[in-house]
């Protein structure tokens, strides 16, 4: 059963902004938010050259009034990974290219410009679960299930995995994905940090368009710190951290926006924090 958007009137991003979107993505616009669908269900989204380069030149070619962007599968699985038929010909210096190609596609993911929310389903497997992992929020369906074939089929991770999995996951955890060809169910990748949400099947777009809304509501100030600046602290030394941590504070806390923020919760006109 092929999915479809059924959110309210979709309407297309204007052409001029997406030179390069091949048929095998679909962009459409939610307001403030952007939504990119791997439309390869045939191919079970199976990620080829082309896909990769529409999905980098989709994200660096966002309209400015793009707050936040959420990225789906359309058919039965998010992605079953790298398109494997186009692995077979290629020499040691072209694989070495083919890898950097979705390193430098998906930094203009995790370190675009604005936050991206994933919405997985059925196999998010390979290079999907590499995909999957440059976003920044994670909603899986109760169908999804994870895994790392690269171990059986005699290849290796190409897509970023090695860097941004065990920070999810851990090295061990990876290593025995990887050598085993374990694949974990939504409830063990909720459980382990693959997702962060976990919703009923069909109901992950929904939760991902309301996610990337209340995201584009943040300011572009306090996303930035937090999609560019919060992950540097994190892997770099605490010393330093401590120190761009106080600066990005002192910057963040000095914007108007923040002011008025501010005082609109004094002024009990702000939201409070509400459980759930
Ligand atoms: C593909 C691919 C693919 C499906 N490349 N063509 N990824 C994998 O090792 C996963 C390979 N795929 C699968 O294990 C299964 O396809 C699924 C579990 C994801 C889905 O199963 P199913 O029964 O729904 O579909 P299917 O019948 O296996 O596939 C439908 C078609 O999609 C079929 O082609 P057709 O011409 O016979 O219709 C499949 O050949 C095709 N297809 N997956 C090419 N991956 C940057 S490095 C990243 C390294 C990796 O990602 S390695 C992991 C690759």
């Amino acid at each position: 059963m092929a999915r479809k958007i059924k959110t309210e009137k979709p309407t297309r991003l204007a052409a001029g902004l997406l030179p390069f979107l091949p048929p095998s993505l679909a962009a459409e616009r939610h307001g403030a938010v952007a939504i990119v669908t791997l439309k390869r269900a045939q191919k079970r989204n199976a990620l080829n050259d082309t896909m990769v380069e529409g999905l980098a030149a989709f994200f660096q070619a966002l309209p400015k009034d793009i707050k936040a962007v959420v990225l789906n599968g359309e058919g039965e699985h998010f992605s079953a990974g790298l398109d494997l038929s186009e692995l077979t010909e290629r020499n040691t210096a072209e694989g070495v290219e083919h890898s950097a190609s979705w390193h430098r596609a998906f930094q203009h993911i995790e370190f675009g410009r604005v936050p991206i929310v994933a919405v997985l389903h059925g196999a998010v497997v390979g290079g999907g679960l590499e995909l999957a992992a440059a976003a920044h929020v994670r909603v899986a369906e109760k169908s999804t299930y994870y895994a790392l074939p690269e171990g059986t089929r005699g290849i290796y991770v190409g897509g970023g995995a090695s860097v941004r999995l065990p920070r999810l996951i851990g090295v061990s955890r990876m290593q025995e994905m990887m050598l085993t060809g374990r694949t974990y169910g939504a409830e063990e990748g909720q459980a382990m940090g693959l997702s962060h949400h976990l919703v009923a099947d069909g109901k992950g777009l929904a939760k991902g368009i309301e996610l990337a809304g209340r995201i584009a509501e943040n300011t572009s100030l306090t996303n930035f710190a937090i999609m560019h600046v919060l992950p540097r602290i994190a892997e770099g030394d605490p010393a330093s951290g401590y120190v761009t941590e106080s600066l990005m504070a002192a910057i963040a806390q000095g914007s108007d926006e923040a002011k008025a923020r501010l005082k609109d919760f004094l002024e009990k006109r702000g939201k409070k924090v509400l459980r759930g």
